[in-house]
């Protein structure tokens, strides 16, 4: 009996620890955001420079009050693409934008937007879901601004766009 309630009060300082942690953290991230979400809006893109997963780019965007990247147009595509050679040039860093085939296997999705995918720009040979790990859509890097699916997992900068 004794020993049962022990392990119980472990236990629940140890989740109690584990709750402020992470509530800690979140709001330090979410602080640091929110402070930069007035500035550097471009056309009506914002581009994160602070590196993350894909479900923490989704978030990242949320606490802005804007959308992980919709790129359903041609149009779209090519003034985001503008908008990032101001700053990368030809030579861009992998970027995350907002599409996922999370909800059905192989079929993308703009995922605020709940629309698949109808304009696409893959690099060629893409999505090939490598070593079937490969769920999220991507700016690639060395592939002039085509996309790939990449592993969700991987950390990389993301771009923002202003809600309507
Ligand atoms: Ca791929």
């Amino acid at each position: 009996m004794y020993w049962t309630q022990y392990f119980e009060n472990v236990v629940s300082i140890a989740v109690f620890f584990i709750l402020a942690l992470q509530q800690s953290s979140a709001s330090a991230t979410g602080t640091g955001i929110a402070a930069a979400a007035a500035t550097n809006v471009t056309n009506g893109f914002y581009i994160e420079t602070t590196k993350g997963n894909w479900f923490q780019a989704f978030n990242g965007c949320s606490i802005k009050r804007m959308n992980l990247v919709v790129l359903d147009t041609k149009d779209k595509t090519d003034k985001l693409i503008r908008e990032l050679k101001k700053v990368y040039g030809n030579d861009h860093p992998n970027i995350w934008i907002g599409g996922n085939d999370k909800a059905k296997n192989r079929e993308f999705m703009w995922i605020t937007a709940n629309k698949p995918f109808t304009y696409t720009k893959w690099a060629p040979g893409q999505p090939d879901n490598k070593r079937g790990k490969e769920h999220c859509a991507m700016l690639w890097e060395n592939h002039n601004y085509q996309w790939n699916d990449g592993d969700c997992l991987s950390k990389m900068i993301y771009v923002c766009e202003e809600r309507k």
